[in-house]
């Protein structure tokens, strides 16, 4: 019989990493990767530009003080800010049609309908967060940046996920090479509206609780692969639902243009493909549809090992932990 138990600590095995066991943990879940931030970047488009820094400096400033069960910080976007985001949501938005997945489109079209989504002026968190809670569970927090994965997936567990709220610099509008709210908000969000892309998000947070660096790098490639440059089937054409192609226009159509590699995904031989982050994927995983790619993953999960098993409690946001037989 599984059994509760209070603290891993006591189970009978090698040292198991920390992991957060209420949602209020996330609050420690905040290891940045500074490697292509503007401050240590030198590729970055915005390093040379001190009034960007200083901008960034005080969005980071939001997401550094910010505590679990907080009101999401608004943020007053400038005038030049809002144009950048008009420039990627018209040319974003004009190739969806033909490129996206119809789980994204439909939850574009809900954001746009319900939750003032359009190319007028950048959503803010705090009313992204309130539309996606009643949809599908997710609420939103803010984040200064990339985070490590290991924190990143922990918090997909508890239907957090971690958002940015700056945007890419103005003389790239195209491309960015870490999150930015356009890649959030655009990528990311109209996917997480969906139950089934929600429940897959929250199942790899799951498998990453406690587990090993060797799994969690394993877990971060699928996630790369599929959540942010997955592509799946859909009426005998491939689309794209990965966040990383859905806000970069350049890869999107790259993507879907023939001219890289295509394999079928599965969970094994994805979980060890390299993978590129300074550029175009040289290599994308074209699943069935999204409930192939969820099975597959939890069968995949299963295989993990880990001396316990969590199950998320969401009366009351937090984490069970069993002991295995
Ligand atoms: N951090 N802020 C942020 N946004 C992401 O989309 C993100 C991240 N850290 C890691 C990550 N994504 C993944 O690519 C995997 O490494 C888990
Ligand atoms: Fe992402």
């Amino acid at each position: 019989l599984k059994r509760v138990v209070d603290d891993v600590r006591s189970i009978p095995e090698e040292k198991v990493p920390w992991f957060p066991r209420q949602i209020k943990d996330l609050d420690r879940c905040n290891l940045l990767i500074t490697k292509f931030d503007p401050d240590m970047d030198q590729d970055h488009p915005g390093y040379s530009d001190p009034e960007y820094r200083k901008r960034r400096a005080f969005i980071s400033e939001l997401a550094f003080r910010y505590k679990q069960g907080d009101p999401l910080p608004t943020v007053e976007y400038t005038a030049e800010e809002i144009s950048t985001w008009r420039e990627v949501y018209q040319k974003l938005r004009s190739i969806y049609p033909s490129l996206a997945c119809r789980q994204f489109l439909d939850g574009l079209q809900q954001l746009e309908r319900e939750c003032g989504y359009g190319d007028d002026r950048i959503p803010q968190l705090r009313e992204v967060s309130a539309f996606l809670k009643e949809k599908t569970g997710f609420q939103l927090r803010p984040v200064a940046g990339l985070l490590s994965a290991r924190d990143f997936l922990a918090s997909l567990a508890f239907r957090v996920f971690q958002c940015t709220q700056y945007i890419r610099h103005p003389s790239a509008p195209m491309h960015s090479p870490e999150p930015d709210c356009c890649h959030e908000l655009l990528g990311h969000i109209p996917m997480l509206t969906d139950k089934e892309f929600a429940q897959f998000s929250q199942e790899i947070g799951l498998a990453s609780l406690g587990a090993s660096d060797e799994d969690i790098k394993k877990l971060s490639t699928l996630y790369w692969f599929t959540v942010e440059f997955g592509l799946c089937k859909q009426n005998g054409t491939v689309k794209a639902y990965g966040a990383g192609l859905l806000s970069s226009y350049g890869e999107l159509i790259y993507a879907l243009s023939n001219e890289p590699e295509y394999k079928s995904f599965n969970p094994e031989e994805t979980a060890v493909q390299p993978y590129q982050d300074q550029t175009y994927q040289p290599v994308y995983f074209v699943s069935e549809s999204f409930e192939d790619a969820k099975i597959k993953l939890r069968r995949y999960s299963a295989t993990i090992k880990r001396p316990f098993a969590v199950r998320y409690d969401p009366f009351t946001s937090s984490m069970d932990v069993l002991d295995q037989p």
